[in-house]
């Protein structure tokens, strides 16, 4: 290690690189997921990973950033749980001259400076497929369309965009009307509790829209609770696609998933070697993903990786 065309870079170019890392949590199994890639693939690209899981908390992520500027790691990656909020931090990050990469979610910071690149999926995009599938399942029909919402994190960048791409496209018609949205914090527990909220209040919504595989599958509990048909007497669009949710697809209780992919582990530590060595990376690297129906799901099930 050492020498090449590190230049002033502690680790560029070497073998010899630290990278810390702050997660989100554990809230679901996309989480789950890519906790694994990020691990699995810093032990392939033979990266030191100093690994933080912050239980959905900035506080706990700001701390551990610090924490990495204090230990002098060569990088910061993080995948930072709510938008706001991350000026002062990344700034010190950039004053010790340790650069950042954004993964999986991103920051609203008018300075982008205060980071090397943004590495995950586009959840505007991710909002509008599980819309565009609504429109198309509903299209011959002129009766109002009743739609609970539960949304991700507060604050998130996948809760954010997630909700406003798919509003985008169901606003075009007047027969779509959202009764409720809350959160349901991307977990199962809360994605039950909301769901049991929302039926007892509303007696006959059509659809759900969870902004996860995991609350979705929370909702089908409440749901059957109620006495209620998943996926027939109310229709279930949800985002990620991991295997719990492709199995509840297959199975006919989930109607339509949006992939969104946590395998960002790999091109993670591709990006790191490259910021290291000083070399000129895209400001932003967009996740390839698609959609699975029912029938999709069954034939994609065995493949899943995650
Ligand atoms: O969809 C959800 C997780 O940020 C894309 O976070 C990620 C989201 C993912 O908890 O399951």
């Amino acid at each position: 290690c050492g020498g090449g065309t590190g230049g002033g870079a502690t680790g560029g170019g070497g073998d010899s690189i630290t990278m810390g890392f702050s997660q989100v949590g554990a809230e679901s199994g996309w989480r789950t997921a890519n906790t694994k890639s990020v691990q699995d693939s810093a032990k392939n690209a033979n990266i030191t990973l100093k690994f933080s899981d912050a239980q959905q908390k900035q506080e706990n992520q700001i701390k551990a950033i610090r924490s990495y500027i204090q230990q002098k790691v060569d990088i910061i990656a993080f995948s930072p749980v709510v938008e706001s909020g991350w000026d002062t931090v990344l700034k010190e990050a950039k004053d010790a001259k340790i650069p950042v990469i954004l993964t999986d979610r991103a920051v609203d910071s008018k300075d982008t400076s205060l980071y090397k690149t943004f590495l995950g999926s586009d959840f505007v995009e991710e909002g509008k497929k599980a819309g565009q599938w609504l429109v198309e399942e509903y299209k011959s029909s002129t009766d109002p369309v009743k739609i609970v919402e539960l949304q991700g994190t507060t604050g998130s960048a996948p809760a954010n965009d997630r909700k406003a791409g798919f509003q985008d496209v169901i606003k075009a018609e007047t027969k779509f009307e959202i009764i409720a949205s809350q959160t349901g914090d991307f977990t199962r527990a809360k994605g039950k509790e909301v769901m049991e909220a929302f039926l007892k209040s509303n007696p006959d919504i059509d659809v759900l829209y969870a902004h996860n595989d995991d609350m979705g599958l929370g909702a089908i509990e409440a749901i059957e609770g109620a006495g209620k048909v998943p996926g027939k007497d109310i229709k279930i669009i949800t985002v990620d696609a991991v295997k719990d949710g492709m199995q509840a697809l297959a199975d006919g209780k989930i109607n339509f998933i949006v992939e969104c992919s946590p395998l960002l582990g790999p091109q993670l530590m591709d990006l790191a070697k490259k910021v290291l060595k000083g070399e000129q990376v895209p400001a932003r690297v967009v996740t390839e993903e698609t959609t699975f129906n029912q029938e999709q799901a069954k034939q994609a099930l065995s493949s899943r990786q995650y």
